[in-house]
């Protein structure tokens, strides 16, 4: 079995149970223009991670492994928007539903609700769309996971401390171990990205490993 570099302690990678899980990289977040930008984010802060993923992504599928994506969004109507997730938003800044620079805030079929075509998914990979920060919360991810026989998840994607966490916090309590590689995964505020992975692999694995691909690419390459 390889084992990968990773922070708390080696990482013991089993591909034939393993998952990459890419999060929400999706043009509303990562393109310029986008509702991210609209916010008066800096968008570079995320795109630093779309090589990374480009290359995990490639030896992933090269390797015969699967491959899930999600997407944070809702339908048209917003029937599973919570009006707590609907009213948080910065003041006099654009809501969800709100029609944006990229079509209407993470509605489901917009152009911004997209993933970005670097990371389009192929025919085969599961896209799961989630209306939470979780990709657990009101999705079929579990099952389908089950269904695959996983029991390890490398998780990427954005933005670290808030979906990417948030989904690995809900895989860890659900019994699968989390392996975070950290040049994968970005958030608009660095010292947040630094702080979430640190949490993950704090207090001997609370959460789970974090690695960097450079450690897992060569794993991919050897299957
Ligand atoms: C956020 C996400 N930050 N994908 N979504 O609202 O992290």
């Amino acid at each position: 079995m390889p084992t990968i570099a990773a922070d708390p302690y080696p990482f013991a990678f089993e591909p034939t149970a393993c998952a990459l899980l890419i999060i929400d990289m999706q043009r509303d977040f990562l393109e310029p223009g986008g509702f991210g930008a609209a916010l008066g984010n800096d968008v570079a802060q995320l795109r630093r991670a779309i090589g990374p993923n480009v290359r995990l992504l490639a030896a992933w599928r090269a390797a015969g492994l699967p491959v899930l994506h999600t997407r944070e969004g809702h339908p048209p109507d917003l029937g599973d928007l919570p009006p707590s997730k609907h009213t948080r938003a910065p003041e006099g800044g654009l809501r969800i539903g709100d029609a944006g620079p990229m079509g209407r805030i993470l509605v489901q079929g917009e152009p911004g609700h997209a993933l970005i075509p670097e990371l389009a998914p192929r025919p085969g990979e599961t896209v799961i769309d989630k209306p939470g920060k979780g990709a657990f919360y009101a999705t079929a991810l579990d099952a389908c996971l089950r269904e695959l026989g996983v029991r390890q998840l490398v998780v990427t994607g954005v933005t670290t401390e808030i979906c990417v966490q948030s989904t690995v916090r809900e895989a860890n309590d659900r019994g699968y171990d989390c392996l975070v590689p950290s040049d994968c995964t970005a958030s608009y505020f660095p010292h947040f990205h630094t702080a979430a992975l640190a949490m993950i692999a704090a207090q001997g694995g609370i959460l789970g490993w974090v690695t960097h691909s450079d450690h897992l690419l060569p794993a991919l390459e050897s299957l």
